[in-house]
């Protein structure tokens, strides 16, 4: 079965993304331009309510939040391709930790920052130079804790890449390549020397290669 992937060259569809390829998981792109507002048309909002990318479509099963999407492949096959959920419970619990950590500690203020460095002109509203600096150091606040957490381990769960490591690829790429930002990871070298790791994954070079987001000429 071939999983249909609702999406563009968006951050949150390559979360997705690169959970697949590490699964082994072959998978289809179903192009919704963001720009042009695809996702707010009445049949992609059949499938995802809230007028978001990415969906999947696996026969006739619907799932939407790339991170549900994740834990549900990741589940689902277990023992094919990279483990990415820990191999006992507790390392488990500290995957289902650091996801929680990625979501609600680390995204907020990252995402922030695209909003007001990169989007903020093709969207149509002035980006606010606060909000940046605020976002910045709200962020250091949260890589000091990773820097701290990496220096005691070789991953965020463990010794081992997980879903936690992966889920932060996308937004970090963003960082490292448009943000102008590339120093928040670089000033931390526990950071660094997770990022160059994660980020050198066959997975993550393959998502890339599908293509790198652009804004619209
Ligand atoms: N929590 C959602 C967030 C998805 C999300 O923010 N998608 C962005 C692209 S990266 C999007 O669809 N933006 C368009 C919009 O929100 O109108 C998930 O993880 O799937």
């Amino acid at each position: 079965m071939v999983v249909k992937v609702y999406g563009s060259i968006d951050a949150s569809p390559q979360r997705v993304l690169a959970c697949l390829v590490e699964k082994e998981i072959d998978f289809e792109i179903i192009p919704i331009d963001l720009f042009k507002g695809e996702h707010k048309d009445l049949e992609f909002l059949k499938l995802q309510p809230f007028g978001q990318v990415p969906v999947i479509q696996d026969g006739d099963y619907t799932l939407y939040e790339s991170r549900a999407i994740m834990r549900y492949y990741a589940e689902k096959f277990k023992s094919q391709g990279t483990e990415l959920l820990g191999k006992t419970i507790e390392e488990r619990g500290l995957v289902e930790q650091w996801l929680e950590v990625e979501a609600q500690r680390f995204h907020p203020p990252v995402y922030k920052l695209v909003v007001h460095i990169l989007l903020a002109s093709a969207l149509g509203f002035p980006s606010d130079p606060k909000i940046i600096q605020e976002s910045e150091a709200k962020l250091g606040k949260v890589l000091d804790i990773y820097e701290e957490r990496l220096s005691k381990s070789k991953y965020l769960a463990g010794d081992f890449f997980s879903l936690a490591d992966l889920s932060h690829l996308p937004f970090s790429q963003h960082l490292v390549a448009d943000l102008g930002k590339e120093h928040m990871i670089r000033d931390r070298k526990h950071v660094s020397a997770w990022w160059d790791d994660i980020s050198n994954r066959p997975s993550w070079k393959k998502v890339l290669q599908l293509g790198v987001f652009e804004l619209p000429k």
